[in-house]
């Protein structure tokens, strides 16, 4: 019996996918096809897959050309399927021509002519295009560009801001740049909103009342309140809501949650996160309007404690250094009991300390070095060090691309649940601990 192995991702599977599976099935008697998984995809750059593994496995199995379906999980499998199986022959598209003929040492590898004129690309891109408006003023505005660019199904439309466009600004990567916000809204289908955070309210209402999808750079507002109220605008609107903090959207981060709660570490015992940032704070000029530590780095820090933690927590307190006589903070922590762990953030701008995050539990720690809000790499440490284990995943963009791909994802199913990586009591309570903080509750200044 002669058998044929072939792999790919078969998104929205198409007819140059049947084709290609008809000719590997007649090279042989028996066809093994490999799909590829969610995250192997991810590991290669394919981040617009649209489907889910399992809808992808159940496309193939329909054709009723594969007698073996199988997921191809990580770099060098195919050498071991190849192996394992008894392959006699390796068979792939042409637009892999060349890529491959390594594994000739251990099987014939035949090279199938690519079928012209269709393509996952094409069907994906054929779905409406998401016109994209971006509300902000920093350098962050350039690399939002540049990540939209490997999104499917979003195009930038403009930019607009309350603040000073600065020089770092990359204004040709926008349509136009206005002073006019319903101007940048009626263009848009959404926006990204990077603006001070004492806006964001105002500005995400006037968007979700004209039926503008938003995703706001975390805090999404700055009481609790206002969070409910835009939520509820968000739901009466039919519109998107998303909160954007990048390290939510990182693989690394998110098995690192799963690891925890499959209690690799036993019971968490404390969370200790730090973030900051350099800044130069003489030149803080109009302070109503700036990102402070709090704001700035706040909900990156407070994103594992609500959830590795849980948003229950007995009692905070407070710690902070403010600018004389304004709002804004260089450096504050914040330091909160629940009834049977603590959590820590400590949060600068204008101070620099390191930026590693601790996951203290009752078995081990989970370690991830500075500055591990954009990390790809995390250990998990035990007492005898030789248990100690370490995980990498492929990180582009600092999460951000895959944050953009969700709220695409959103847009289009008309719900942000099943996409957002955020759930919506953490960033409530987010939003919450913004208000204690300017509500100077449990403070203490220093
Ligand atoms: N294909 C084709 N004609 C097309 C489109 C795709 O013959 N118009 C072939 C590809 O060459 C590939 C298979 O169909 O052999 C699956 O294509 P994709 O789903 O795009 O998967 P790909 O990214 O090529 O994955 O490690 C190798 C990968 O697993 C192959």
């Amino acid at each position: 019996m002669v058998k044929v192995i072939t792999y790919g991702t078969f998104d929205l599977l198409h007819y140059g996918h049947i084709r290609l599976l008809e000719r590997a099935k007649a090279l042989g008697d028996y066809l093994i096809v490999g799909v590829t998984s969610d995250d192997f995809d991810r590991s290669r750059g394919k981040i617009n897959v649209q489907q889910s593994l399992m809808e992808r496995m159940e496309a193939v199995r329909a054709t009723g050309l594969a007698d073996k379906i199988i997921v191809e999980e990580y770099e060098g499998q195919k050498i071991d399927d190849i192996k394992q199986y008894g392959v006699d022959i390796f068979a792939i598209g042409s637009d892999w021509k060349g890529k491959f003929d390594y594994l000739n040492e251990f099987c014939q590898v035949i090279y199938l002519p690519r079928t012209q004129g269709i393509s996952s690309s094409q069907i994906r891109q054929k779905e409406r295009q998401i016109s994209l408006g971006i509300v902000g003023s920093s350098a962050f505005v350039n690399k939002l560009s540049a990540e939209c660019r490997y999104v499917n199904g979003i195009r930038i439309s403009g930019l607009y801001s309350e603040m000073d466009i600065g020089p770092e600004v990359d204004r040709s990567c926008f349509e136009f740049v206005t002073d006019d916000y319903d101007r940048l809204l009626d263009a848009s289908d959404a926006v990204y909103m990077h603006e001070y955070p004492a806006a964001h309210y105002r500005l995400i209402a006037r968007a979700l009342q004209k039926g503008k999808h938003v995703i706001c750079s975390s805090p999404v507002a700055l009481t609790r309140r206002e969070y409910e109220e835009l939520t509820k605008m968000a739901q009466d609107n039919h519109c998107v809501l998303m909160d954007g903090i990048k390290t939510a959207y990182s693989t690394a981060y998110q098995r690192l949650i799963l690891l925890l709660k499959s209690g690799h570490i036993g019971r968490v015992v404390s969370v200790d996160a730090t973030c900051t940032s350099l800044v130069d704070v003489s030149r803080i000029k109009d302070y109503g309007k700036e990102w402070g530590s709090i704001t700035d780095w706040g909900p990156t820090a407070l994103l594992p404690v609500f959830q590795i933690a849980g948003t229950e927590y007995r009692s905070f307190a407070i710690t902070t250094h403010r600018l004389a006589d304004t709002s804004f903070d260089t450096f504050t922590k914040i330091d909160f009991t629940y009834d049977s762990l603590t959590a820590t953030i400590k949060v600068g701008n204008g101070i620099k300390s390191e930026g590693e995050m601790v996951v203290a539990g009752t078995l081990g720690y989970i370690y991830v070095p500075a500055p591990w809000w954009k990390t790809d790499y995390f250990e998990i440490r035990y007492e005898n060090q030789t248990n100690n284990r370490r995980y990498f995943y492929q990180l582009d963009g600092e999460g951000i691309r895959y944050e953009l791909v969700c709220f695409a994802k959103a847009i289009s199913s008309g719900s942000a649940a099943p996409y957002s990586c955020i759930d919506g009591k953490v960033s409530g309570q987010i939003c919450q601990v913004m208000e204690a903080y300017y509500q100077n509750q449990n403070m203490k200044f220093i």
